[in-house]
């Protein structure tokens, strides 16, 4: 039988979407409109295994499946034993302790004797403990924001992302206490089979990551210009410089972050560039 990787994600919520999408990107076709536990990848040496998400650091740790992807927080909070192979760079999110808005916060000794309504105790309490702080976790499972409304708790600790629950619950986030993402997590010890397998998807995962923000940018420069096209452009590993069939013309062409692209092509034009073409990235190999 040939050796595949199984690999546990969740099955629905926040990070099942993303999960599948990178899994497609990465040229692995899963197909997860059947909805059965457990999913032959068509062209890759891999099964996925639906679960939901609190099941996955366990499963993983275990061995019952050899890696998962799911949030950093669940891993943390659970502390089981899995390898953090790979920062996935979706989910992110961070894990904070919120007060009612009026609440005159002086500090984490606020907190001391006060009750903490939570999902995640376990992160919660190595933070009280840090920081010298008696607190009480007061452990729920959902709906953690509404516990200082109605008089269950003083404080709330929290996933935050963009931070419109806390301002529709009246609260204010007082103490940031870690930042998440969604991870791909493995066991220890795998087969150097299933890790070579692991190996070529992380592989994958990172030439996928490494284009993301990056465009491909072509411009006509004529030759007279080029060196102070070339100096807007000083930075950035070798532009390529092509001549054009029209004589004194040349093509020039280079890799730029999105985020920096508006800035830089209206140098780029008074620099003597025209027909700049700007052409998305999909996957990069370094
Ligand atoms: O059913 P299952 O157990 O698998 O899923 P779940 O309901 O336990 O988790 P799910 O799908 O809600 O979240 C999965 C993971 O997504 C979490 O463990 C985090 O790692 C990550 N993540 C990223 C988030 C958020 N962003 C997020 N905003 N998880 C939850 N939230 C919730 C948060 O609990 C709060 O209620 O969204 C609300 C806050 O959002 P803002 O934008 O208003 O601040
Ligand atoms: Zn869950």
């Amino acid at each position: 039988m040939n050796t595949r990787l199984r690999v546990a994600v969740q099955s629905k919520g926040r990070l099942n979407e993303d999960t599948l999408r990178l899994l497609a990107e990465a040229g692995m076709k899963v197909d997860a409109g059947k909805r059965t536990l457990l999913v032959e990848a068509r062209n890759y040496p891999l099964e996925v295994l639906f679960l939901r998400d609190d099941d996955i650091p366990q499963t993983v740790a275990d061995g019952v499946a050899d890696a998962g992807i799911v949030g950093m927080n669940e891993l943390a909070e659970q502390g089981a034993a899995a390898d953090v192979v790979h920062q996935l760079g979706f989910g992110a999110c961070r894990l904070s302790i919120a007060v009612p808005k009026e609440t005159d916060y002086t500090g984490v000794d606020w907190l001391n004797d006060k009750k903490i309504a939570t999902s995640y105790p376990g992160i919660l309490k190595r933070f009280l403990e840090s920081r010298g702080v008696h607190a009480h976790p007061h452990v729920i499972t959902g709906s953690v924001e509404i516990a200082t409304g109605i008089g269950l708790a003083d404080a709330i600790f929290d996933i935050v992302s963009s931070g419109s629950t806390l301002v529709s619950n009246n609260l204010r986030e007082v103490e940031v206490v870690m930042q998440s993402e969604a991870v791909l997590i493995a066991h220890p010890k795998l087969s150097d089979e299933k890790r070579q397998i692991l190996d070529e998807m992380v592989f994958r995962f990172k030439a996928l990551q490494g284009a993301a923000g990056k465009k491909y940018v072509l411009m006509n420069v004529p030759k007279g210009a080029l060196d102070s096209v070339l100096h807007e452009l000083s930075g950035i590993k070798s532009p390529t410089v092509m001549p054009l069939a029209q004589e004194g013309w040349c093509s020039v062409h280079t890799v730029l972050e999105e985020e920096s692209f508006w800035e830089k092509v209206g140098r780029l034009k008074e620099a003597g560039a025209q027909g700049i073409l700007v052409l998305p990235i999909e996957k990069m190999v370094l």
